[in-house]
C-alpha cells in the first residue's frame, strides 16, 4: 500500500520533488530515447503523485504530469482532433492487480465476469484510421489523445495497409491500431544508420515512431513499418461486431491486419493461462510485446462499465513483469567512441534474457556505476524492459566475494594510453588525444558517411581493412590511397578500387558545410556545419573567429562556439586541415552554393507536403544555399510557403494569413534554376 506523508507542507514538498522525477523521466524517455527506468518504476512514481493530490487537490498545478495523458502534438505535422477519444489504458503490474480489475467489472456487472478477449499488446505507437466508402483517407497519431498529427502520407506507405476495403465495407470505418517496426527490420534499420554514421535507435518503439512521424513520406517508405489493428472506433453500415471478439474477425475479414495472437477467455483462470502460455513464447516473434491487453468483449456491457476520465473501465493492460536474471561479472572493460567518450562496459557469465543470450551490458558511465557500485566478481541482476539493450539494475550484495574492489576508471585511455579528462559538469570521461586508434576508425566511418563527404563503398569492414593494412592514419589518408593498394586487399578488385578512388576524388568538392560536420567536431551537426559555413564562407575566417564572433551566429550557442574554438586550437586539428586542404578538398562552399547576399537572403519559407522533385531536406538545402531560411511554423513574416502534394494545414494557414503559395517551380525560378 502507498504510504502518503503525514502533513500538507510535507505533501506538498514530495509532489513537487515526484513532478520534476516525473519530468526528467519523461525527457528521457520521448527526446533522448534513454530511459533510466522501466514504465513500472515510471507508474509507481505517477501513482504516488496522483495518490498525493487526491488527497491534498489544493496541490493540483494545471501542468503536473498526471494531467497529461499522451505527448504532444509537436510542430511539424498537420493536428487533427480525434472524432472519438483515444484513451489511455490502465495498467497492472501484477496477478492482485489483475484480480482487482476482474472483481471490479464483475462487481459493476452484477456478479458475472463476460467474455473477455486477450490481446497480445504490441509496444509500439498508436494510430487511427477513418476509411470513408472503403478509401483510406486519414492516418492520425495519438497526440494528446483528442488532437494527433495529421501522418496519412506517412500511414499509405505501411505495406499491409490495404488502401481501399473489399465490397461490403462500412460507409464509414474508423480503426485503432499500433504501428511498429518489426525487430529485424529495426536491427537493420540500425546497421543502416551505424553504416551512414546517423545516430541510433534505443529500441523498435523509437524507431517506429520517429519513422512514422517523420515529414518525408518517402523516407517512411523506406523503414518496412507495419501495423496490427485492434479496435473499432467508429463503424457507419450494416453489420456493426457487437462483441470485440467479432470486431477482430470483421477487421481481418475487410483484409486489414489483425494481430493473431488472441483468445477468448470465459473466466479468470482462462486470462492467466493466456498470459502464462505467452510470458516466455512471446519472445518467439519478430515484434516487441510487452504484455496483454484484457477486454470485455460485448459491446453492450463495455457501455455499461464506461470510462473513469482517463481509462475505459472494460480494458486493462497487463504488463509482463520485467525479463531479470542474475549472473556473474567476469571483467569490467572500457570502450572507447568516436567521441572519445569511455564507456565501461560489465561482462558476465552468459545467461538467457529474454529468449536471447546475453554477455554483457552497459554501465553507461562512471557515475552510473559507482552508484550501482559494480565490481569484477559481483552477482548482479541483469534486465531487459522493453529495450533490447540489457542493463545491470543492481548488484547481489550478499554474494559479494570478500576480496571483490571498487572498480576505477583508467587514468589512461585504453586504447592509445593518453591521459583521459573530465570536463567539469560532464559525467563523461573522455580521450581527447587525436591520434586515438579507436577515434580514428570512427573518425573516418563519420568523415565518409553520406550526410558528410559522401564516399560511398567505404563500409566499416573496408575502413578496418586499410587501418589495419596502415594505409590510413588520418581522414586525409583517404587522398593519398592509389589503385595499386587498394586493389592488393582481400576482396577488392580493380573495379571497385577504381570505384572507391572516383568517390575519394568526388568528396573533394563536398564543401565546407559537409566538410565541418565530417569533422566531427563536438556540437557541430549537419545543420550547424551549414550555418557556419554560410555565415564564413572558408574555412580560414572560420578558424580566426572568436568565440563572440562565434556565439553571435543565430542559433549557434556558447557550447557550440566553445567546442569549435577548442577544435581549431589543437595543433593536431590544424595540421590535418593543412593536409587536407593540400590534397585538394574544398576549404569553402562551391561556387554560389551559399549566398550572403543570394537571391532569397532575409527570406523565411515554409514546407508543406511532398515536392515533386525535392526531398525536404533537399529542398532546405537549395533554399539555404540561396540565402534563405526554412521554418516550421506559418507566421506573417513568412515569405512563402512552398507547397507540394498532400499539403495540410500550413496551406489553409498561409491562405488565412495572405502568405503567398509557391509550387516548387516557383522556388527554382526564385533561386535561379540551380539545385
Ligand atoms: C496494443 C493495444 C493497445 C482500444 C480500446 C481500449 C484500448 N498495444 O496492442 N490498445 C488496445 O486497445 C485500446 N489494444 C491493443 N491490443
Amino acid at each position: 500500500m502507498l504510504k502518503l506523508p503525514e502533513t500538507a507542507a510535507a505533501a506538498a514538498e514530495r509532489a513537487a520533488s515526484l513532478r520534476a522525477e516525473l519530468r526528467r523521466h519523461e525527457h528521457l524517455y520521448y527526446a533522448l530515447a534513454r530511459p533510466e527506468v522501466s514504465d513500472a518504476e515510471y507508474d509507481a512514481l505517477s501513482r504516488e503523485l496522483l495518490a498525493i493530490e487526491e488527497r491534498w487537490p489544493e496541490l493540483v498545478t494545471p501542468d503536473s504530469p498526471t494531467r497529461r495523458v499522451g505527448g504532444a502534438p509537436v510542430d511539424g505535422l498537420p493536428n487533427v482532433r480525434h472524432e472519438v477519444p483515444l484513451l489511455s489504458l490502465e495498467n497492472a503490474y501484477s496477478e492482485a492487480e489483475l484480480d482487482a480489475w476482474l472483481t471490479r467489472v464483475t462487481d459493476r456487472l452484477d456478479g458475472r465476469l463476460p467474455e473477455v478477449v486477450c490481446e497480445l499488446k504490441i509496444d509500439g505507437l498508436s494510430i487511427s484510421l477513418v476509411y470513408e466508402e472503403g478509401v483510406l483517407v486519414r492516418g492520425a497519431t495519438r497526440g494528446d489523445g483528442t488532437t494527433g498529427e495529421d501522418v496519412t502520407p506517412n500511414v499509405r506507405t505501411i505495406r499491409v495497409l490495404p488502401l481501399r476495403l473489399p465490397e461490403g465495407a462500412p460507409r464509414l470505418l474508423e480503426v485503432r491500431g499500433e504501428v511498429y517496426l518489426g525487430k529485424s527490420s529495426f536491427q537493420a534499420l540500425n546497421a543502416a544508420r551505424e553504416e551512414a554514421g546517423e545516430p541510433l535507435f534505443a529500441n523498435p518503439r523509437n524507431a517506429a515512431a520517429g519513422s512514422l512521424r517523420l515529414l518525408d513520406s518517402r523516407e517512411t517508405a523506406r523503414r518496412r513499418l507495419s501495423v496490427f489493428l485492434y479496435s473499432v472506433a467508429r463503424w457507419e453500415g450494416d453489420r456493426a461486431p457487437a462483441t470485440q471478439e467479432e470486431a477482430l474477425g470483421a477487421l481481418a475479414r475487410l483484409g486489414l491486419p489483425v494481430n493473431p495472437h488472441h483468445a477468448v477467455a470465459r473466466s479468470g483462470a482462462e486470462v492467466k493461462a493466456f498470459l502464462a502460455e505467452w510470458r516466455e513464447k512471446r519472445h518467439t516473434l519478430d515484434l516487441e510485446t510487452d504484455g496483454a491487453v484484457l477486454k470485455v468483449s460485448p459491446v453492450s456491457d463495455q457501455q455499461r462499465l464506461g470510462a473513469t476520465a482517463k481509462f475505459p473501465r472494460w480494458a486493462l493492460a497487463y504488463k509482463f513483469p520485467a525479463e531479470e536474471a542474475t549472473t556473474r561479472v567476469t571483467a569490467i572493460v572500457v570502450q572507447v567512441g568516436r567521441t572519445g567518450v569511455l564507456t565501461p562496459v560489465a561482462e558476465f557469465e552468459p545467461v538467457l534474457l529474454a529468449g536471447s543470450t546475453v554477455r554483457r551490458a552497459t554501465l553507461h558511465n562512471y557515475e552510473d556505476l559507482s552508484r550501482k557500485d559494480v565490481r569484477v566478481g559481483d552477482t548482479v541482476a541483469v534486465e531487459k524492459a522493453g529495450d533490447v539493450i540489457p542493463k545491470v539494475t543492481r548488484v547481489l550484495l550478499e554474494k559479494r566475494p570478500p576480496e571483490a574492489v571498487p572498480f576505477e576508471m583508467p587514468a589512461a585511455c585504453p586504447e592509445c594510453g593518453e591521459a583521459v579528462v573530465r570536463e567539469e559538469g560532464e559525467v563523461a570521461v573522455r580521450c581527447v588525444s587525436g591520434s586515438c586508434p579507436a577515434q580514428v576508425k570512427e573518425a573516418i566511418r563519420h568523415y565518409v558517411a553520406r550526410r558528410a563527404m559522401d564516399v560511398e563503398g567505404l563500409g566499416e569492414e573496408r575502413v578496418d581493412q586499410l587501418l589495419a593494412a596502415g594505409l590510413i592514419a588520418d581522414v586525409a589518408g583517404l587522398y593519398a590511397l592509389r589503385a595499386e593498394h587498394l586493389a592488393a586487399l582481400e576482396r577488392w578488385g580493380e573495379k571497385s578500387a577504381a570505384n572507391v578512388l572516383a568517390e575519394i576524388e568526388r568528396s573533394k568538392e563536398a564543401g565546407l558545410a559537409r566538410l565541418l560536420f565530417g569533422l566531427g567536431i563536438r556540437h557541430v551537426g549537419e545543420k550547424t556545419g551549414r550555418l557556419l559555413a554560410r555565415r564564413f564562407g572558408a574555412m580560414e575566417a572560420l578558424a580566426a573567429a572568436t568565440e563572440e564572433e562565434l556565439t553571435a551566429v543565430p542559433e549557434i550557442g556558447p557550447e557550440t562556439s566553445r567546442s569549435v574554438r577548442d577544435w581549431f586550437g589543437l595543433p593536431a586539428n590544424v595540421r590535418l586541415l593543412s593536409k587536407l586542404s593540400e590534397a585538394g578538398v574544398r576549404m569553402n562552399e562551391p561556387e554560389g552554393a551559399i549566398a550572403p547576399g543570394g537571391p532569397l537572403s532575409g527570406m523565411t519559407f515554409v514546407l508543406t507536403g511532398t515536392l515533386p522533385r525535392r526531398t525536404r531536406e533537399e529542398a532546405t538545402a537549395a533554399i539555404e544555399r540561396a540565402g534563405g531560411k526554412v521554418s516550421g511554423s506559418v507566421s506573417r513574416k513568412t515569405a512563402a510557403v512552398v507547397a507540394g502534394e498532400e499539403a495540410g494545414s500550413k496551406l489553409e494557414k498561409a491562405r488565412a494569413l495572405g502568405v503567398p503559395v509557391w509550387s516548387e517551380d516557383d522556388l527554382e525560378r526564385a533561386i535561379g534554376g540551380g539545385r
